[in-house]
């Protein structure tokens, strides 16, 4: 205050202006007002030791046996009950050593994961889990970059001691690729498989460093998990960014209309979906920073996905579109549905990218003779008692026509034949799968 009305070269200005000039400098080297705040709300932020991280095998085998069945006075048949899985798993370790190259084979994977079930189903042998994911992952063409997803995640979700399953959604065809259609489809089927209560959405190339990042959904608004990429020195791009992994239950699903169908190409459809979260009158929640670190497989461009010019026109739309493009206009063919020891394969003809020419003839789907003795034993799935369809409102909307599993040459395809009920919008249609061989083509932005 003595400074007050002091001429400008008087000490206590001079310090002032040094002063303020300090200041100026400390906020724009912290990275300006959200450099700022995370410092002031420093304290409150997990902290975790990037630098020596754990390998992502690490504690799996404490994941214990089932209890024995019980015997005793009870009545016969009744077997122990489990106990809930703690939340948080006491399994987790916090970051986790990711390798970028040369992922094992399917089969050095599958060694390494042996309580993971057909289909890439996984339930904690020894506690009730007290969450359900499905996690659909939209594919083409990137062999290497699955290997390296699979190997990461199942034990890192083991960890997490959740019952999960994994859905590779494969988009069958020469068109242009079409990430938001394929969620689409993998959340619509998987949800014919089980009551799933949450559905990730996940990039074949991300791959998560921290194991606090649990694989769950908020109940009230969506959730965008991959907030901390290498690719953005680990950090957000932009505030409302959407894309890479993120989560829904399916009722969120349901109010937000799914997502858009007529992104075709790279770009716009994860910027249209969290602007769909707005407009259904939700918002986005996020791990801190801290926990939602992954690492992006790098890659050169990819054929069949180039940059979608027509992005900046739909975006502006959204508003318009958002109840008429989504869930409720979903059409597609399920080609085939496998259950790959690490991962259920669901092949889709999801048609064509209306830019392009009139389409050849979709390629046949290689088939292959397959002798009797290749026949693993099946391997039901039922210690959850998968729930059917009718049971979701979104699996609710087609009759089963039949339904079984057939197992040829080392996988086992499930056949289901769905007709959609008359009065429902959706013209999804499953139709008899064909055998197919395992690793066809098949990628992802
Ligand atoms: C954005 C893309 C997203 C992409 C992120 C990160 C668009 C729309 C432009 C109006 N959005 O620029 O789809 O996930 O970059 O790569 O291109």
């Amino acid at each position: 205050m003595v400074c007050c009305g002091r001429s400008l070269d008087s000490p206590c200005t001079l310090a002032l202006l040094v002063g303020f000039q300090f200041a100026f400098v400390v906020y724009f080297s912290l990275g300006g007002f959200r450099g700022l705040v995370s410092v002031l709300v420093h304290s409150e932020q997990p902290e975790f030791d990037y630098s020596r991280p754990h390998d992502v095998y690490t504690n799996l085998s404490h994941l214990g046996a089932p209890p024995a069945p019980h015997i005793g006075t009870g009545p016969p048949g009744t077997g122990a009950q489990l106990k809930d899985c703690k939340v948080p798993s006491p399994l987790l370790v916090g970051p986790v050593s990711v390798r970028l190259s040369s992922p094992l084979s399917l089969e050095e994977i599958r060694e390494r994961n042996p309580l993971v079930l057909p289909g890439g189903r996984y339930s904690p042998p020894d506690c009730e889990p007290c969450h359900h994911t499905a996690i659909v992952v939209p594919y083409r063409n990137r062999q290497t970059h699955l290997r390296a997803l699979l190997y990461h995640l199942h034990p890192f979700l083991q960890r997490q001691q959740i019952h999960y399953s994994i859905y590779i959604v494969q988009q069958w065809g020469n068109s242009t690729f079409n990430r938001a259609k394929l969620l689409n489809v993998g959340v619509r089927e998987a949800l014919r498989d089980e009551d799933w209560g949450c559905i990730f959405l996940h990039d074949v190339d991300l791959l998560p460093e921290n194991d606090h990042n649990t694989y769950t959904c908020h109940n009230q608004f969506p959730t965008h998990l991959s907030v901390a990429m290498d690719k953005f020195r680990y950090r957000l791009p932009y505030p409302q960014y959407f894309g890479g992994v993120s989560a829904v239950t399916p009722e969120q699903y349901m109010k937000m209309n799914g997502f858009p169908n007529s992104y075709w190409g790279w770009g716009g459809e994860d910027d249209d979906i969290a602007a769909r979260v707005r407009l259904s009158g939700m918002k986005i929640v996020r791990p801190p920073v801290a926990i939602g670190h992954y690492k992006m497989i790098k890659h050169k461009g990819d054929r069949g996905n180039e940059q979608n010019p027509r992005r900046f026109d739909l975006l502006k739309r959204t508003r318009l579109n958002w109840h008429s493009d989504g869930l409720n206009s979903l059409t597609y063919e399920l080609l085939s549905k496998e259950l790959q020891p690490l991962y259920t394969n669901l092949t889709v003809d999801i048609g064509d990218d209306p830019r392009l020419p009139q389409r050849k003839a979709t390629p046949p789907m290689p088939k292959r003779e397959v002798k009797g003795d290749e026949l693993p034993p099946l391997v039901p799935w039922s210690k959850h008692g998968s729930k059917r369809r009718g049971d979701t409102p979104l699996a609710a909307e087609h009759d089963v026509k039949g339904e079984g599993q057939a197992v040829k040459g080392g996988v086992v395809t499930a056949v289901t034949t769905a007709k959609p009920k008359a009065d429902k919008v959706d013209h999804a249609q499953s139709k008899t799968v064909h055998q197919t061989v395992d690793e066809r083509a098949g990628g992802v932005k």
